[in-house]
């Protein structure tokens, strides 16, 4: 069985679950979406409000600027029921660090992000009230991969180290539409490789091993990470007629919910319908707890936690980035001037071609003049 593949919002079997701390009060469930700019971050939150997510009530977005700091999150908040269970859901988009050239450290404020969730949490639970909590911890973040076909940049492994020993990383392959399904399974291939090689921490849906169907399905879960995403709210018509949340193209129908096209009802099971618990309880019981004795252990009770760029480790760390990133921007601007000259030698190698082209059509347009002339005298001749 797989409850991918069956219908409904999939919130009442949460209960069903292992985890039965939330029925009565209702979940809290806050996803963080983070990536390069243009991979269809905002796109995928959206398409999972149109898809089987709507239509939420207290439907809010909200912008929140954090202080002194370069990104702008927003904060979209939904509360979603079924069978008068409830999940609070807050979706965090940011604006992706897309921008190295002009803001190398834009995606520092998003790791900050996380910790800040945590000692505000943490905070809050040293305080002698500890009712009514505001808990904006990070229970799964998607990062998103450009799907370029080749391997995971630098960068990426970077960012998603960082991540990984933070939150519930879940990686995914944005766009799967603009990849053939071959060039696609071996990109998830590279990406799994890279992932293991470089002891990047992710999410891993725990096999059950007493609950076989779930067992089951977990691994099929397992083994599609990294997910690959195709977004779009736009109903479309399929050739067959049918109308689906999809991408049009000359050749056909990317459509979002279909499995043989990409991995988003797979991905919506996890985070809403089977995993939504474990989830939020290894948030608890593992990131957060991390965090907790981290600090415990690194400063007096009560004391401010020192400010990160302050902090002489992470300075090193960063300054290593800061290079590499010149590098990498270095490296991209030589390819780009190499393409540049190739262009312009090109441009004068067609140029020259002009040039003797007109030389050609000149010489023939005399040669034609001559023939003309001769043709005429000949004519006059009678
Ligand atoms: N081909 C394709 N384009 C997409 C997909 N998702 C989003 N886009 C497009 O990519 C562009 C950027 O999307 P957006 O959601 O704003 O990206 P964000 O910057 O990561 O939030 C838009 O033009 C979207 O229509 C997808 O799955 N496939
Ligand atoms: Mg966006």
């Amino acid at each position: 069985m797989s409850t991918v593949s069956s219908s409904g919002i999939g919130i009442a079997n949460l209960p069903n679950q292992k985890h039965k701390i939330v029925a009565k009060s209702g979940a809290h469930f806050t996803v963080m979406v983070v990536g390069e700019s243009g991979l269809g971050k905002t796109t995928l939150i959206n398409t999972l409000f149109a898809t089987e997510l709507s239509p939420p009530k207290n439907y809010s977005r909200r912008h929140m600027k954090q202080l002194d700091k370069l990104t702008e999150v927003e904060i979209i908040k939904a509360e979603l029921e079924e069978k008068s269970f409830k999940v609070k859901l807050t979706v965090i988009d940011t604006p992706g660090f897309g921008d190295y050239v002009n803001n190398r450290d834009s995606w520092l404020p998003i790791i900050e992000f996380v910790d800040d969730q945590h000692e505000a949490y943490m905070r809050q639970e040293q305080q002698p009230q500890r009712s009514e909590k505001s808990d904006l911890r990070v229970h799964a973040c998607l990062y998103f991969i450009r799907p370029t076909g080749h391997t995971l940049k630098p960068l990426d492994i970077e960012i998603m180290k960082r991540l990984g020993t933070r939150v519930n990383l879940i990686p995914v392959i944005a766009k799967a539409d603009t990849l053939t399904q071959t060039d696609l399974a071996t990109f998830k291939t590279r990406i799994r490789q890279v992932i293991a090689a470089q002891g990047i921490r992710i999410y891993q849906p725990p096999i059950e091993s007493d609950d076989e169907p779930a067992a089951d399905h977990a691994r099929l879960l397992a083994e599609a990470i990294p997910f690959s995403i195709i977004g779009s709210t736009k109903d479309v018509q399929t050739a067959d007629g049918r109308v689906v949340k999809g991408r049009e193209y000359l050749w056909g129908v990317a459509e979002v919910e279909n499995e043989n096209h990409c991995d988003f009802r797979k991905l919506r099971s996890l985070l809403i319908r089977t995993h939504m618990l474990d989830l939020i309880s290894t948030t608890e019981d593992q990131h957060y707890e991390n965090y907790r004795q981290q600090q415990m252990e690194t400063r007096k009770f009560g004391e401010p936690r020192p400010g990160k760029v302050d902090n002489p480790r992470f300075k090193e760390e960063e300054e290593a980035l800061r290079k590499r990133f010149t590098e990498q921007v270095k490296a991209e601007e030589a390819r780009f001037r190499q393409w540049e000259q190739h262009l312009i030698a090109e441009r004068d190698r067609l140029n020259k071609d002009l040039e003797s082209a007109h030389g050609a059509i000149k010489s023939l347009e005399a040669e034609l003049d001559n023939l003309q002339v001769g043709y005429g005298r000949g004519t006059q001749r009678r």
